[in-house]
């Protein structure tokens, strides 16, 4: 069993995400951290809770800050083009839900005390910014050699970014947490746009397991429908996975070509939030990316088999 934490920013690609990580019968979801990134921490976490309860979701839920790891770092806009005001694609909602308890530690000790309480044994899959991360392990270094593994969804290596042409959304939000995690030693494998931009599910996909998933496909589709109107622009009728993208890496990792390399984050500047990855076969002169540890990059994906994998997963 893969024990899991999920770090997310729900989101209506995390929405789908993480309901695969409910499902997957290898997965064991352990906890739910919330970061803010496509709404305010407040809306993403009331969405976690919101999910958590339609979906029966039993892993705990438990709610991020509200400032940036660099408390200077202005707070991007919220992409509301794409998640909606509240977040879910402006499905009707509750304004709170009061009947789902929080976890009452703040994410990032959460994180730190369920990566203690498994060593060696949990996955955290990161599919908002860095932030919560960054802070568990400013405040418990000893948790970075306790970790199994990190697995990101961010950044982009070999293409533009999608909020700037140099940078990614969930890497740009956060660009000093990004590069806090990349550059610590554990094993970090990141899984950006050059592979999550291929990995679409189409709408005929999303409405066939509506009709065979009953009524918690139903709200997934519901939430799904503006997003695909959205991605709609970009590719044919269809959602970009971004986020179960990663969570796939977990239990399918010989679906992606990993590059191996040190990976660095631009803070500051024009390309604010760029990713840059020293392949660790090429011979520079020294530079910022000496005496980091080599991290996975995801250059290649099989994105039919990933988009299988999470319909098959979702409703078997
Ligand atoms: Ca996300």
């Amino acid at each position: 069993m893969h024990k899991v934490i999920f770090d997310t920013d729900p989101g209506i690609d995390d929405a789908m995400a993480l309901l695969f990580l409910e499902r997957h019968p290898e997965i064991d979801l352990l906890g739910i951290t919330t970061v803010f990134g496509n709404a305010s921490i407040e809306t993403t976490t009331r969405n976690a809770l919101f999910l958590k309860r339609e979906w029966n979701i039993k892993a705990p839920v438990a709610k991020g800050g509200d400032v940036t790891y660099d408390a200077a770092r202005p707070m991007a806009p919220w992409p509301v083009v794409v998640h909606g005001v509240n977040g879910l694609g402006d499905i009707d909602m509750p304004e709170t839900i009061d009947d789902v308890p929080l976890d009452p530690r703040p994410a990032f000790q959460f994180i730190i005390d369920t990566v203690r309480a498994n060593p060696g044994e949990v996955e955290i899959v990161a599919v908002g910014r860095m932030t919560n991360l960054a802070l568990a392990i400013a405040h418990d270094p000893e948790i970075i050699g306790m970790v199994k593994q990190v697995v990101v969804m961010g950044g982009s290596f070999e293409k533009n970014g999608n909020v700037t042409p140099a940078a990614e959304a969930n890497i740009h939000g956060d660009p000093e947490a990004a590069d806090a995690v990349f550059t610590a030693p554990w094993k970090v494998v990141i899984v950006g746009l050059d592979v999550t931009i291929q990995t679409v599910m189409t709408r005929t996909q999303m409405h066939d397991l509506a009709a065979r998933g009953g009524p918690h496909l139903e709200l997934l589709a519901k939430i799904s429908d503006p997003y695909i109107d959205f991605y709609s622009q970009q590719v044919e009728d269809g959602m970009v996975v971004h986020d179960s993208c990663a969570c796939v890496y977990v239990v399918a990792p010989e679906l992606f070509g990993l590059r191996p390399g040190s990976v660095r984050v631009v803070c500051g500047g024009i390309a604010d939030g760029q990713t840059i990855q020293k392949p660790s076969q090429q011979f520079f002169p020294p530079s910022p990316w000496d005496d980091k540890p080599d991290q996975q990059v995801a250059m290649t994906i099989e994105p039919v088999k990933v988009v299988d994998l999470v319909a098959k997963t979702l409703v078997p």
